[in-house]
């Protein structure tokens, strides 16, 4: 039998204050991915940055892991009501690639081998926020999860973690990504539930 205390029956609010609304605690770690999975090699893989102007810059593997990779342990949250908590990667700060680089543009569309795109404003990807990451829980990151490397942005939705990312193509305006203009938020922050628009 339950046992409420004064006050706490009825009330819908999570035990955990580390889930955000509308979530529940996911203990695996589902696949989630439109179209098929990508397998690319580290040998071929490379990532290139492109300011609003139309200057490119490139990185191979061997260039990103010499960026300095740092370890990164935070909760991430599927639109698709999962959270997970405590995950842990190695990844290269979006900071790192975006340093030095002439823009003022606010967006930038990442995208990935396979063709997935997904809009993110600047702000989101600076300051220690986001990640191109390589390893999972120790362990080179999964084709399924979108190794060789995937964006991270735990502070968002995960569909903006756009696996297999290849590139970052900075803009002056705001444009939908993949699953955006299928009616995805543009923004996408859990904490304000901005799932679809
Ligand atoms: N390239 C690519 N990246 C993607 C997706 C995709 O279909 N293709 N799906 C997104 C969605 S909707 C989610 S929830 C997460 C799922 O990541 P996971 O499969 O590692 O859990 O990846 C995101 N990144
Ligand atoms: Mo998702």
């Amino acid at each position: 039998m339950a046992v409420f205390s004064p006050g706490f029956r009825g009330r819908r609010r999570s035990t955990n204050p580390g889930l955000p609304p509308g979530q529940y605690e996911e203990h695996g770690f589902p696949v989630l991915t439109a179209g098929p999975t990508q397998r690319v090699r580290t040998d071929d893989w490379r990532f290139t940055l492109t300011t609003e102007a139309g200057a490119a810059t490139s990185w191979s593997w061997a260039d990103l892991m010499a960026l300095g990779p740092e370890t990164i342990d935070t909760d991430i949250h599927c639109v698709t009501s999962w959270s997970k908590f405590g995950t842990s990667w190695r990844g290269v700060s979006v900071d790192k690639l975006l340093a030095g680089t002439d823009t003022s543009a606010g967006y930038v569309m990442a995208g990935s081998y396979g063709g997935y795109t997904t809009n993110l404003p600047v702000a989101d990807l600076l300051g220690g926020k986001a990640w191109v990451a390589f390893e999972f829980d120790g362990q080179p990151l999964a084709a399924e999860h979108g190794g060789p490397a995937r964006l991270l942005v735990p502070h968002l939705y995960f569909w903006k973690s756009a696996k297999w990312v290849n590139s970052l193509t900075l803009m002056t305006h705001d444009r939908a990504g993949f699953w955006e203009s299928l009616g995805y938020h543009m923004h996408g922050d859990p904490w304000l539930e901005e799932r679809y628009r």
